[in-house]
């Protein structure tokens, strides 16, 4: 398949297409951009909802289960997962999972035309992961899925980055998994439009909700709350009086408790889904965010190209202009200030 019949394929509905692209951007090849050029202007419809938590917290049985919810509701859905199962935590790829649930509901998820999935690996492309998860969706956007989800790890900067790409951002979390510390070190409760408490089967999902909300509060106070509880700060904690005073503009992430596994509480995430975007979309923060994302990415592949300017050619005689500035020969600035104009007038 050459890049015209990929561009035609992916347009006309055609997932072996849509993989062959993913494959390009994936591995950097030149094609991939020409795609991403060419399908840019179909994109720009998908819902994109970003699923992030520690390992083994159910992610992969949420995504699945909210899959056949979508599909149940009429919807399509692309799926990216970065850095499927991990041996440790006993998490089953998504793709089994997938094919698991194809096979032991009648709904066969797996042969679903409305469904692709894909894999992609953080391993050794940490750096440009966010960027590459990006073009995946665009991609799957451009396809025409109404639904995009996107599952990675949280566990550092780079899923928070990844998670970026997302316009609704969930976070999983289960009970008794992490005490305020280990939520607030990871940087979640920042990232989050919508919280999952999964496994509430296990117990002690109420208390990891409350943790949850007070920490959403943004505020010490509602720590000291929490450690020197007196029964009426703790009624209004439960009874969520104090959830409203969480400073986000319009928008009060709720907090959901599910059984994933046997798919309680999935439709429930799939209404709050569905009324985060309807805020998002009426409240004009959609177009807002997406500029900035794209601002962002924008300023990213300016640094990017520079960098490869400065590497592929050697025009501007960069490391002769750094002998020289190590030697107090000329200053940073004004070196930069060279650089700038050489690559203006040659680009
Ligand atoms: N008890 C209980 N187990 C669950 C629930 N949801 C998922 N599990 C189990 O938890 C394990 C991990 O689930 P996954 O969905 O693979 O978790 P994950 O977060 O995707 O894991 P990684 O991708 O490895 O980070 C599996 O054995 C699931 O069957 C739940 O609500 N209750
Ligand atoms: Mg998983």
């Amino acid at each position: 398949m050459d890049v015209d019949e990929i561009v035609e394929g992916i347009l006309s509905g055609n997932k072996r297409a849509l993989a062959r692209a993913i494959t390009f951007v994936e591995n950097d090849y030149p094609e991939g951009k020409e795609i991403l050029k060419r399908i840019f202007p179909k994109t720009g419809n998908a819902h994109i909802i970003g699923i992030t938590g520690f390992p083994g917290v159910g992610k992969s049985t949420i995504v699945s289960k909210l899959t056949q919810e979508f599909r149940a509701r009429g919807k399509t859905v692309g799926i990216v997962a970065i850095d499927p199962g991990s041996p440790f935590t006993g998490g089953a790829l998504l793709g089994d999972r997938l094919r698991m649930d194809g096979l032991d509901s009648s709904k066969k998820l797996w042969i679903d035309p409305g469904v692709f999935f894909r894999s992609m690996s953080s391993r050794g492309r940490a750096g440009g992961l966010a960027a590459k998860t990006g073009d995946a969706v665009r991609l799957m956007d451009a396809f025409g899925f109404d639904i995009i989800l996107v599952e990675t790890v949280g566990a550092g900067q780079s899923e928070v980055d990844v998670i970026e790409v997302a316009d609704t951002s969930i976070v999983a979390l289960m009970p008794e998994m992490g005490d305020d510390i280990q939520i607030n070190k990871a940087g979640i409760l920042e990232i989050g439009d919508i919280y999952v408490v999964n496994k509430a089967d296990l117990g002690g999902a109420d208390k990891t909700e409350r943790w949850i909300k007070a920490m959403l509060m943004m505020d010490q106070e509602a720590v000291e709350i929490l450690t020197k509880t007196t029964h009426a700060q703790e009624y209004e904690i439960q009874t969520g009086k104090i959830f409203d005073k969480i400073p986000r503009a319009g928008w009060s992430p709720p907090v959901i408790k599910t059984v994933a596994d046997k798919g309680e509480g999935i439709a429930e995430l799939a209404d709050a889904i569905e009324k985060h975007f309807d805020y998002l979309k009426t409240s004009g923060k959609l177009l807002e965010t997406r500029k900035q994302r794209l601002s962002r990415e924008m300023v990213e592949i300016l640094v990017q190209e520079i960098k490869n300017y400065l590497k592929e050619t050697d025009k501007v005689n960069f490391r002769e202009i750094v002998e020289k500035v190590s030697k107090n020969d000329l200053d940073p600035h004004t070196a930069v200030e060279k650089i700038m104009k050489s690559i203006l007038k040659d680009y």
